[in-house]
């Protein structure tokens, strides 16, 4: 049985494949593809996304290697970006949840 964060790591490399794999290079996404995947697999996280200029900006941030294309490592800087992103506010609610228990 794998534990909670083998199976997230296991997770990630698999929804990467699932779109990079829809055309072109299948170890990378191209613009289109990770366009998809935010949409899909981010929407609640990334809503500005929607406009064009938005992806292009995550695009350019992301492409490390600057070929136009990201790979496997280029998208696990967004995953963890966003995941300290949302730790951060984890953290803030823990705050404000024991400072609410205070008498
Ligand atoms: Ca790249």
């Amino acid at each position: 049985m794998p534990s909670d964060l083998e199976r997230a790591m296991e997770t990630m490399i698999v929804v990467f494949h699932r779109y990079a794999g829809r055309e072109g290079i299948s170890t990378t996404l191209s613009r289109r593809e990770l366009k998809q995947l935010m949409e899909t697999e981010l929407s609640s996280f990334l809503k500005s996304q929607k406009d064009a200029a938005a992806v292009d900006k995550i695009m350019k941030d992301l492409d490390a290697n600057g070929d136009g294309e990201v790979n496997f490592e280029e998208f696990v800087s967004l995953v963890v970006g966003l995941s300290i992103a949302c730790e951060q506010i984890y953290q803030i609610k823990q705050k404000q949840t024991l400072g609410q228990k205070k008498p």
